[in-house]
């Protein structure tokens, strides 16, 4: 457990010394960035810190349950003397918060990724840890903070979506116990289940239907790929966060060991998501292009056409894939 009472300690010191608080996170949040940046602004409120929660993005529909989560803003109302970062592993993936976050004179990052870089006069930083929220869980408990059930609902929120509900191999013995006791909490697990996973918006599922149909393969069946275009998106009246989950849909053919959606939301803008089983680790391929991540979950993006872009992953993802 990387939470020392030292830490705690610190973690303390730091927020009592700080009149105003933002709290920021990486751009396209997922369950750990926005469950994790609430559960921050929750435990702050507790402790009389006037905090603001900032982001790139608002938060993705299937996350617009989780409580309080009204208060992600695209731009800050008023200034902050400290910044507490959460899941995130470069500064550059702040997005248009990061002018905002860098007037802080002092950064605290909390994070679970490996670091890209190391900003922050504070960093509680874990690889082991399955998600952000699990080192926050530990945080708040060294802290001797009340986990309300509000926090509670947002960090099962981010473990179970960060270890895909606990099956994921990141999934740990230490992230369980804490889920339980989270649940015992008053965590809700069902709204999370239902929302986060049960429930899909009209153009994600035609975008769906999309991917699938124009699903490639190679290798023996063992890599697969699709690559959207931006009229699929137009035609389906879908839009970047209705992606989510698309590569682990291709992944799932039993043959298939690496999957990667390629698209482009808008014109000009294409990036790429790679999924991965077993040891392959699609984090080496995603840095080839600036990008990164877990071993079997990484993304980067391209200045190029979607075309271009798809030959240049693909033949990427087949030369790592065809010697391992
Ligand atoms: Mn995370």
């Amino acid at each position: 457990m990387s939470v020392t009472p030292g830490i705690a300690k610190d973690f303390l010191r730091e927020v009592e010394a700080a009149d105003r608080i933002y709290i920021g996170t990486h751009l396209n949040p997922d369950g750990d960035a926005i469950g994790s940046a609430l559960a921050v602004a929750l435990f702050l409120d507790a402790l009389g810190r006037p905090n603001e929660v900032l982001c790139n993005d608002l938060p993705p529909y299937n996350l617009r349950f989780l409580p309080s989560v009204d208060r992600v803003r695209l731009a800050p109302e008023g200034p902050a003397s400290l910044a507490i970062l959460v899941d995130l592993d470069s500064s550059s993936r702040l997005g248009k918060i990061r002018p905002f976050v860098e007037t802080c004179p002092r950064m605290i990052v909390i994070d679970h990724h490996v670091p890209h870089e190391a900003p922050g006069d504070l960093r509680i930083v874990d690889t082991a840890s399955p998600a952000t929220a699990a080192i926050l869980y530990d945080l708040f408990k060294a802290s001797l903070a009340e986990i309300t059930p509000d926090i509670a609902t947002c960090l099962l929120a981010g473990i179970i979506t960060d270890t895909g509900s606990f099956r994921f191999s990141n999934t740990t013995p230490h992230s369980l116990t804490i889920s339980a006791d989270l649940l015992a909490r008053g965590g809700n697990i069902v709204r999370i289940g239902e929302e986060v996973f049960q429930k899909k918006q009209l153009p994600a599922v035609r975008l769906l239907g999309r991917c699938i149909a124009k699903m490639k393969l190679a290798l023996g069946d063992r890599l697969a790929w699709s690559a959207l275009s931006h009229r699929d998106f137009e035609e389906s009246g879908a839009t970047e966060e209705h992606t989510e989950g698309l590569a682990n849909e291709l992944l799932s053919v039993d043959t298939v060991q690496v999957a990667a959606l390629i698209r482009e939301p808008l014109p000009g803008k294409v990036r790429a998501s790679l999924r991965s089983r077993g040891d392959f680790d699609v984090a080496s391929v995603a840095r080839q292009f600036g990008g990164g991540g877990h071993k079997n979950a990484a993304g980067c993006t391209f200045d190029t056409s979607l075309e271009e872009a798809e030959r240049a992953l693909v033949s990427a993802l087949e030369s790592c894939l065809a010697s391992s």
